[in-house]
């Protein structure tokens, strides 16, 4: 039986004892239904719930860490499909609102919080007066602040309907139910289910025909389906590029704030040139399934791409919109797919932006005539995710599908033919699956991979284990991990994990520091906008 308790503004009771069991197993092969965005139902006049506020609260960071300010995409998304259907929405993002106020957290002084407080979001929320609200629950480390947004929500409009989403909502949805007593938890990719829910409240939904998804319905049950629902129509367009996301329509910027983002200037790579940046995404998942990333459970383990027409309409419109002068790819592997990446580097090519990828990229699926490309469309940087300069680490504890060799001659090939090339590493990697732990020499070899193969920065990341990573589990079942340790306070700088007769998880911590400041003293390439520290890499 559930405690439903509307809104007590409450942090979530979640610490790794209570998580033996994630309601998503990262390594099993979700069961996937494919559908597409239909049409609404309904009209303003038959409708009950009609004004829609969805909300990105505020953001929790370790101390010292540059907090990163870029619109909210999925949140864009999701307006997008409820404005062509005529509903009333907008958007608050808590940080951009607030981004210069910083709060320490009263009992961890470790961690800040940095935007606007309940009683602007409440006022906020009274303003728009909603009917239902959508909290999104993307990050681990902002559990405390979606507490907040709820709370506010619970002040100014406790008769809304409460719903959230996102990849730390995914792997531990009850929590919402038991410490919250929220309505509903997305449990995937939310742009037609949302729709479909919102169309259910107005009386012309199944709930029944809504996958993905947890829900509390009227008389107080709890209805489940956890299969996961992912948009595809068709596969290709007429000009026969893959083209399975197309029907997504574009963000809704109108609803951001984004001469705020323009200002800050807090975009996420240190390199950034321009001042004026749009963000996207070009595909979503990623087929490699590293034991540190959520990626792949969480677009189901497959690849959908976004055709070059309609990536280059998009950026067209931020250019004419928005006079962006640069712009970001998001995507989580942008050369998974290497035919599809050069058709759409070609395409970029007419756009005359420079543009970067402050994620990881796939070196596993490059070559050169790819990086070749992507300098002529005018790329400048490129973030590279090694993660170890040790094989035997890729290999066994990682899973990372990459030969270290060529890599080597690829990276080098990227900076000589003019691009800034920064380097992505994880050390402090636990024994997993029967193969033993990294050692204090293997990572040392990732810090001397990393001066050898000539990159120009590099951000030496401690092994966190994220929830909803195969990471994670493993620490789990091999008692890796305080078992008191919160889920919402995690940080790549901490070092969480211990490995009894190997190292403690502060110890890596430490050494991580150490290889971000050495690296990036001095020599290194930052022409960027904002004054970067060395441990801000
Ligand atoms: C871009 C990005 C950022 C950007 C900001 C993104 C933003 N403002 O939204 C920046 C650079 C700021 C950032 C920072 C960090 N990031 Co980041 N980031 C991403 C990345 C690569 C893409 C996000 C994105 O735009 N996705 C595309 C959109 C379409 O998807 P989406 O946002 O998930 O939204 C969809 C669903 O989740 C859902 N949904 C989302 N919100 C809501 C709300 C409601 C109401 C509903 C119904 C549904 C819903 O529907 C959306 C549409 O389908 C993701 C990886 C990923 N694949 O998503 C990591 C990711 C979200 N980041 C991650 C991490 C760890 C971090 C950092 C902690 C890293 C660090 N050490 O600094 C910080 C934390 C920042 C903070 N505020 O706390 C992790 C989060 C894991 C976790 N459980 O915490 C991810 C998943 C990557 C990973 N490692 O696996 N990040
Ligand atoms: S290659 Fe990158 S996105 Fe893909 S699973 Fe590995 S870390 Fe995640």
């Amino acid at each position: 039986m559930l405690l439903i308790k509307k809104t007590a503004g409450l942090v979530m009771t979640t610490r790794i004892e209570s998580l033996k069991k994630p309601y998503v197993d990262p390594d099993a092969q979700p069961k996937i239904k494919y559908s597409d965005i239909s049409k609404s139902k309904t009209n303003r006049c038959n409708r009950g719930i009609q004004r829609v506020l969805l909300i990105s609260p505020a953001a929790t960071l370790f101390k010292g860490d540059l907090p990163r300010c870029t619109y909210p995409l999925g949140l864009g998304y999701i307006a997008s499909v409820l404005e062509n259907n005529d509903y009333e929405v907008a958007i608050l993002d808590c940080l951009v609102e607030g981004y210069y106020n910083s709060t320490p957290i009263a009992d961890n002084p470790d961690f800040v919080t940095y935007g606007i407080d309940r009683t602007e979001i409440s006022k906020r929320i009274a303003a728009f007066c909603p009917d239902i609200v959508g909290v999104s629950s993307i990050f681990s480390n902002q559990s405390d602040a979606v507490g907040e947004v709820f709370a506010a929500i619970g002040d100014a409009a406790p008769n809304a309907y409460v719903v959230t989403g996102g990849a730390h909502a995914r792997y531990f949805p009850h929590n919402y139910f038991e410490d919250f007593g929220i309505d509903a938890v997305f449990l995937s990719e939310s742009e037609a289910t949302f729709l479909h829910y919102v169309e259910y409240l107005n009386g012309a939904y199944d709930i029944n025909d809504i996958p993905s998804i947890i829900a509390r319905l009227p008389d107080g049950s709890i209805f489940e389906n956890s299969e996961m629902a992912l948009i595809r129509s068709k596969e290709r367009n007429d000009s026969g590029f893959w083209a399975e996301l197309d029907q997504i329509p574009f963000p809704a910027w109108h609803l951001y704030n984004m001469e705020a983002y323009f200002d800050i200037k807090a975009y996420q790579s240190p390199y950034t040139i321009g001042d004026r940046v749009g963000q996207i995404y070009t595909s979503r998942g990623c087929t490699a399934k590293c034991t540190f990333c959520t990626t792949t459970n969480f677009w189901g383990g497959k690849l959908r791409r976004r055709s070059p027409e309609n990536v280059l309409e998009e950026l067209r419109r931020l250019q004419d919109g928005y006079a962006i002068n640069e712009f970001h790819i998001q995507d989580d592997n942008i050369t998974n797919d290497l035919q599809h990446a050069k058709f759409l580097f070609q395409h970029l090519k007419e756009l005359k932006l420079p543009w970067c990828t402050p994620q990881g990229t796939a070196l596993w699926r490059m070559d050169e005539a790819l990086l070749d490309l992507m300098v002529d469309s005018g790329c400048y940087q490129v973030t590279f995710a090694i993660e170890s300069g040790c094989q035997r680490v890729l290999n066994d504890l990682i899973r990372k599908p990459l030969d270290l060799q060529r890599t080597k001659h690829l990276i080098r090939y990227a900076s000589s033919i003019g691009l800034s090339v920064h380097g992505f590493f994880i050390v402090g990697m636990p024994p997993m699956f029967g193969h033993s732990g990294e050692t204090v020499d293997e990572m040392y070899q990732s810090y001397r991979f990393a001066e050898d193969a000539g990159f120009h920065s590099a951000s030496f990341f401690t092994a966190t284990p994220i929830v909803g990573s195969v990471l994670l589990s493993e620490c789990l079942r091999q008692d890796f991990i305080a078992k008191n340790t919160p889920l919402y306070r995690m940080s790549y700088k901490q070092g969480l994990i211990d490995v009894p007769g190997l190292w403690r998880g502060v110890e890596i911590a430490s050494l991580a520091a150490q290889f971000n400041k050495d690296f990036n003293r001095e020599n290194r390439l930052r022409k960027g906008r904002k004054t970067w520290t060395e441990n801000q890499y």
